[in-house]
Order: C-alpha cells, then sequence, then structure tokens
C-alpha cells in the first residue's frame, strides 16, 4: 500500500492537488460571496492567485526565447523547414475549422434569436475599421522596440476604447481595461466614465501577446541564424539551452505552490463575478453553444486528427496534458500555462524536446481554437440578438476575421473578448454589444484557454510524429532522456 501510493502521488500527486484546489476555490468563492466583502478584503485573499499568476508570467519569456533559439539552432535547416511548415499549416486549419464547427453550431442552435435581451442599438459612435484592426493586428507583430515589447509583457496597453455616444452632451466612454492599468487592481472589464480629456489611441489587440508574437519570431529568426553559424553562434546556443534547464528546474520547484494558488485565484473570481441570477435567460443558451463546440472541437474533432495522423490512442497522451488544462482552467491564460504544458509535453507525453521547444512557443502565441470559435458564436449570437440576418458572404468574413482575431489574441484572461472587436466591425455589428455577453466571459474563457493549451499540446505530438524521421528516437532519447516520438 505504501509503495502505491508513493507511486501515486508521484505520478499524479500534483494534478490531484489542482483538481482538488479548483473546487475548493469555487466552493469557498461561493461562500464567500455572501459575505460581501469590501474590495480591499478582495485584494488581500487573491494575493496568494495573484502570485501565481506572476510567479507563471515571470517564465514566459526566458522559456519562449531559450526554447526557440536552443532548439532551432540544433535543427538541420531541412528539418527545421518542415517543421515548421507543417506547424503553422497545421496550426491554421485547425483554427479554421474551429471557427466552421462554432458558425455551425451557433446557425443550429440560434441562441440569440427571441432574446430578451436588449441590445445596445446605439450609433456605433467613432470605432475602428476592421481593416484597421487587422493592419493593427499585423503591425505588433513585428514591435519596433524588442527591449520595449520585452518589458512591456504586461504593461498591456490600453485595450480597445469605442466611443458610443451613450447620451447627447455628455460622452461616455465604454471601455475594457485589464487588471495591470486598473488602479483598483482587479480587472475591469467594462467602466462607463464621463468622457476623459485625453484622446485614447484605439487600437485592438494592441496587446502584450502582439509583441510576444514579435518575440516568437525574432527568437525563431535567431535560432536559425545562430543553427547556420556552426561553432561561432555555439557560445550563446549553450547559453540558451542552460537558461532552458534552469528555467525547468524553476518550473519543477514552483508547481507545488501551484494547488495553494489556485484555491484563491479561482475563489477570487467567483468573488469579482456578477450576479449570476441577472444573466438574461438566453444567455445560458449562447454559453452553452461556446461549451458544446468546445467539446466538439477539442475532445472529438482534434483528438480524431490526432489519431489520424499518428495512429495512436489520443487520449491516453490527452491524460499527460491534464495537469496543463487544469492551470488552463484556474489561470484562463494560456501563455501563463506555457511552463506547465511544457512540463507535460517533455515529462509525461514523451515528446521530443527539439518539437516541444517550437511547436509550443508558436502555438501559444498563435494558435488559438477555442477562442476563434468563441468569436465566431459570439458574433453571430449578436447578430441574432440584433435580429440581423448575416449573409454567406459575412459568415465567410466572420470566419475568416474570427482566425485572423484569434492569432492576435493574448494568451490573458479575456483577450478573445478584445480581439472580437475586429470580428463584429467586419460585419457592421455595433462593437460595444459586447456588454451583451461579458457576464459570463469568465467562464467560458476558462473553458476556451484549456481548448486553447490542448490544441498547441496536441499539435505537438501530431508534428512530432510526422517529424519522427527527421529526430530519430536514440537522437531525441539521448538528448531528452528516454523522451521518445
Ligand atoms: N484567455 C485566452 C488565453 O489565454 C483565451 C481568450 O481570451 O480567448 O488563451
Amino acid at each position: 500500500v505504501r509503495e502505491f501510493i508513493k507511486e501515486y502521488i508521484k505520478r499524479n500527486g500534483l494534478l490531484t492537488l489542482s483538481v482538488l484546489a479548483v473546487i475548493t476555490g469555487c466552493v469557498l468563492g461561493f461562500m464567500l460571496r455572501g459575505l460581501s466583502l469590501s474590495t480591499q478584503a478582495k485584494i488581500y485573499f487573491s494575493f496568494p492567485g495573484e502570485l501565481l499568476m506572476r510567479i507563471l508570467k515571470m517564465l514566459i519569456l526566458p522559456l519562449i526565447t531559450s526554447s526557440l533559439m536552443s532548439g532551432l539552432s540544433s535543427m538541420e535547416s531541412k528539418a527545421c523547414c518542415k517543421m515548421g511548415v507543417l506547424t503553422v499549416t497545421y496550426y491554421l486549419w485547425t483554427t479554421f475549422i474551429a471557427v466552421v464547427v462554432g458558425i455551425v453550431l451557433v446557425l443550429i442552435i440560434k441562441p440569440g434569436y427571441g432574446t430578451d435581451m436588449e441590445s445596445n442599438r446605439l450609433g456605433n459612435g467613432q470605432v475602428m475599421t476592421s481593416a484597421d484592426a487587422l493592419l493593427d493586428l499585423v503591425r505588433n507583430m513585428i514591435p519596433s522596440n524588442l527591449i520595449e515589447a520585452t518589458f512591456q509583457q504586461y504593461k498591456t496597453d490600453l485595450i480597445p476604447i469605442i466611443k458610443t455616444p451613450l447620451n447627447p452632451g455628455t460622452q461616455n466612454f465604454f471601455y475594457l481595461m485589464p487588471d495591470d492599468n486598473n488602479p483598483k487592481g482587479r480587472t475591469v472589464l467594462l467602466e462607463l466614465t464621463p468622457a476623459p480629456d485625453i484622446e485614447y489611441k484605439t487600437r485592438p489587440g494592441s496587446s502584450q501577446q502582439m509583441n510576444v508574437l514579435g518575440i516568437v519570431i525574432f527568437s525563431a529568426t535567431m535560432g536559425l541564424l545562430l543553427g547556420k553559424m556552426g561553432e561561432r553562434g555555439a557560445p550563446l546556443v549553450n547559453v540558451c539551452q542552460c537558461i532552458n534547464e534552469c528555467v525547468m528546474k524553476i518550473i519543477n520547484a514552483a508547481v507545488w505552490y501551484f494547488p495553494f494558488g489556485i484555491i484563491f485565484l479561482v475563489a477570487g473570481k467567483i468573488l469579482d463575478m456578477s450576479d449570476p441570477s441577472t444573466l438574461g435567460k438566453k444567455l445560458g443558451w449562447y454559453g452553452v453553444t461556446v461549451l458544446a463546440g468546445l467539446f466538439v472541437h477539442g475532445l472529438v474533432l482534434l483528438p480524431l486528427f490526432y489519431f489520424i495522423l499518428t495512429g495512436k490512442n489520443p487520449f491516453t497522451y490527452i491524460r499527460g496534458l491534464l495537469q496543463a488544462m487544469v492551470i488552463a482552467l484556474a489561470t484562463s491564460s494560456s501563455s501563463a500555462t506555457l511552463p506547465i504544458t511544457m512540463k507535460c509535453l517533455l515529462e509525461n507525453c514523451r515528446v521530443d524536446r527539439q518539437i516541444a521547444r517550437f511547436v509550443l512557443p508558436v502555438g501559444a502565441t498563435i494558435n488559438m481554437d477555442g477562442t476563434a470559435l468563441y468569436e465566431a458564436v459570439a458574433a453571430i449570437f449578436i447578430a441574432q440578438v440584433n435580429e440581423y440576418e448575416l449573409d454567406f458572404g459575412q459568415l465567410i468574413t466572420i470566419s475568416i476575421t474570427a482566425t485572423a482575431a484569434s492569432i492576435g489574441a493574448a494568451g490573458i484572461p479575456q483577450a478573445g473578448l478584445v480581439t472580437m472587436v475586429i470580428v463584429l466591425t467586419s460585419v457592421g455589428l455595433p462593437p460595444d454589444d459586447i456588454t451583451l455577453i461579458v457576464a459570463i466571459d469568465w467562464i467560458l474563457d476558462r473553458f476556451r484557454t484549456m481548448i486553447n493549451v490542448l490544441g498547441d499540446a496536441l499539435a505537438a505530438g501530431i508534428i512530432g510524429h510526422l517529424c519522427r524521421k527527421d529526430f530519430p528516437p536514440d537522437r531525441a532519447a539521448n538528448e531528452n532522456g528516454g523522451a521518445k516520438d
């Protein structure tokens, strides 16, 4: 019995503790809601959860840069090119399929029809066009100042401000604001406030994720160049490999704090959420549509693709990812989950280190199947609430802009809500109708983040299998201490 318990704790101890922590956090959060804690008390209570998020965020940058530079620099260029093309093609294809799944489901379920929700059929005021937003998406992929982009990591810019003259004479703003910029220290999703006298620059999606994408592009380019430099590049490659090893050791040490942080992170979010009873009764059907789409895509289609492309049991592979999926559920941040996803891939799923080091960081920045599906569903739901019939051309526009918007979405909480402005404006919908779906976005975000992480991790298994001839197991095994395909 002692041996069994030891083995169980070794293999499943952290996962069990994390699942229990999410459940405890939910129970604690709902219990404390009745006490109507003060804002200050909520901030103190959520502090251990905030520490968890900061530990994870702290590891993202060194992990991404060291993984990509050390991984790509030690690859043969032919193998690297094949892996790169396969990875990006796979990501774009699965994201587009996720959007199609969402569109089909929302057109079948029709959650927005006959809704009792008052839509904001206010003038659209001055909003940026989707063309501006798409340009912004691309523009931010190449940060003009890499150091600033690196250190701006989480100083997320003010995200879209939509000017909506709520009542003539007093120009009110409706804007979204992330934690860091909010004096109260909490996520303020919506705030209507007398017009500040400064002119904000509306730049949707100009969030740290865009800069991380720039860092991914820079690190991948550096890795490829270092590979070509041969011996001359070796010192920097060794430095990157050492940093990568150190980051993985820090992760192994930090993970035992996670269950404790998860309790307060989840409970703190529940303390903050709006009263469930105030939700429009149709909002529930909207949530069901999103969750059904995420289930179909994440737990049916993606495993099916994995089985077809590798011939292996996808659920054995997914079993090894459960820890990362629980962290994604708790943090609703795929970027923050990246260190744990990397650990699961290398230790549980035995994915080749070279593959994991490239596919994961790229996936965490550009591959968000859950977000793409959600944005397509939300846009069509808002159209239904507005009794606005979308034609086939507009559905195609939504599928393209939802795919593009998910590429630009940040790997931070509720980022998909932000880039959705692009999707809404692309078909002439009032962007401030985002207010219709904000109330339950905090919980849908957790599930779509889970599917984002799952999609990246399954991709690593598929790409690793398809490129296995380029990374022979013996070399992989030697390098990774036993990792196979
Ligand atoms: N929370 C985002 C992520 O981390 C997803 C989203 O907001 O849509 O992947």
